[in-house]
């Protein structure tokens, strides 16, 4: 099939009957054991979720549907030979689990242009807010203004079957990845530039037109914007993000919703923020030493004050991952090949030599090792997308490529609510002292 909803169609009989088969076979097997770390650990470690689309291992990082980053770049296609792997592509692959080739991705970049128009609400939406809001608030305001479209709540109002519910979850996926990068490239024009919407280029791919919207048009910008957004999309489940989405989507919120509720999460410091936070950071060493060109001494000594004070080194340290991520290693050598004298850049890689043996130090961080937010911020700036404050934006318009897919198996797979068990503090120290 060249089109994505019959190429799905067909494979989910075949996946329900897989789930079913572990119901019914394999039920009472057990995964791992629950400690008091882990309840009070955040759940590291803890494995309790399925994700079709990724995983992450602690040491090779992600990898969609079982490919590694640098197997993606070889093997989906991109905007031309050699070019980096188009998000289309991406999206077709963690959806279906096969690799699509050229004409379906070329019909899937289409379908998703086929599907860009904004209601005119959702720029009123945007504007009710002041400009000096937050562009994750304006970004999620737009989000909820879109969901008045939703088709699985008028699909479900109307008392659609439980077996068909994938379907409606389907047209609100799409139509929500397909309308993200002229939300969210509003949302920039008005408070960065003139206000005046650019829009969608008919002869464009998705990551090439959120560049232009944006209002950049350098090759090279709409060549890293597809890599940022293809890289971005998913990693595994548990993260704050996805897993959110996938627990907001469980109770049959739809898709809008659910993902509204995930950019909130992303929006936190901790997590889709860290990438605002490490290029503030870079700067604030700039303006302490008056040039990114610093001795390790120096760099030393700040990050000693920022760790005295009390802060993380944003955009090192993982939850999962326990060496250099490699989202990360690909935008490196992407900066390598194109802007290797780029002082920030240089900054960059004198942070990742100087950095990770004093979080090791620390004795405590279980990762001292740059993530994926350590290195976008700089080539970001360099192409002259320079307002940090923007750049968990971008993160959110990527992060619907993976969490997109995943929402509509949770449906096909008739995926129950969501609802694990607390215990109070009294109880787990008497399940302690026994
Ligand atoms: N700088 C300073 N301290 C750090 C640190 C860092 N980069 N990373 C971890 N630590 C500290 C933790 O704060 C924790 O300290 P306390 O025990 O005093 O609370 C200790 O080391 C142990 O933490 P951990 O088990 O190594 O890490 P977690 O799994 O709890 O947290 C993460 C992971 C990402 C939240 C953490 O490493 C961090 O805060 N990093 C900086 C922020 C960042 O870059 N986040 C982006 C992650 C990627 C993404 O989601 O986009």
């Amino acid at each position: 099939h060249t089109d994505l909803y019959s190429e799905l169609k067909e494979l989910v009989p075949e996946y329900q009957e897989r789930v079913k088969k572990l119901k019914k076979e394999h039920g009472s097997v057990e995964l791992g054991k629950i400690t008091v770390d882990m309840v009070l650990g955040g759940m590291r470690g803890m494995t309790a979720l399925v994700w079709l689309g990724s995983a992450v291992d602690p040491d090779e990082g992600i990898r969609f549907r079982g490919m590694s980053i640098p197997e993606c770049q070889k093997k989906l296609p991109g905007a031309f030979p050699g070019g980096e792997p188009l998000p289309e592509a991406v999206l077709w692959l963690l959806l279906t689990g096969k690799i699509p080739n050229k004409a379906q991705v070329d019909s899937l970049a289409q379908e998703l242009r086929s599907r860009a128009t904004i209601p005119d609400y959702a720029y009123k939406a945007i504007d009710a807010l002041p400009v000096s809001a937050h562009p994750m608030t304006q970004f999620t305001t737009g989000v909820m203004a879109l969901q008045v479209q939703s088709e699985f709540q008028k699909a479900y109002e109307g008392g659609i079957h439980k077996s068909r519910y994938w379907e409606p979850t389907y047209e609100d996926t799409m139509n929500l990845i397909a309308r993200l990068p002229a939300v969210a490239a509003y949302i920039y024009r008005r408070k960065y530039k003139d206000g005046k919407i650019i829009s969608l280029d008919h002869s464009l791919d998705y990551g090439a037109n959120y560049a232009h919207m944006l209002g950049f048009d350098d090759p090279e910008m709409l060549e890293f914007m597809r890599l940022y957004i293809s890289i971005h999309s998913d990693h595994e489940g548990g993260n704050v993000s996805s897993h959110t989405a996938h627990l907001v989507a469980s109770p049959l919120s739809d898709p809008y919703l659910a993902f509204a509720a995930a950019l909130n999460g992303l929006a936190g410091p901790l997590h889709g923020l860290a990438n605002q936070e490490v290029l503030r950071w870079i700067r604030s060493i700039v303006a302490e030493f008056g040039t990114p060109n610093i001795s390790t001494e120096q760099l030393t000594d700040y990050i000693n004050k920022t760790l005295s004070s009390g802060q993380v080194v944003p955009g090192y340290g993982h939850g999962v991952l326990r060496q250099t991520d490699p989202r990360y290693t690909c935008q490196r050598e992407f900066a390598l090949k194109h802007l290797p004298n780029d002082p920030y850049f240089q900054l960059v890689s004198k942070i990742k030599e100087v950095v990770p043996p004093i979080l090791t130090k620390l004795g405590k961080v279980k990762n001292p090792w740059p993530n994926v937010d350590a290195h976008s911020g700089v080539l970001l700036n360099y192409y002259g997308l320079t307002e940090e404050n923007y750049y968990t934006v971008l993160f959110g318009v990527s992060r619907s490529i993976g969490v997109g897919p995943q929402l509509i198996w949770d449906r096909a797979l008739g995926m129950p609510l969501e609802r694990p068990k607390s215990v109070t503090l009294e109880k787990l120290e008497q399940l302690c002292a026994k």
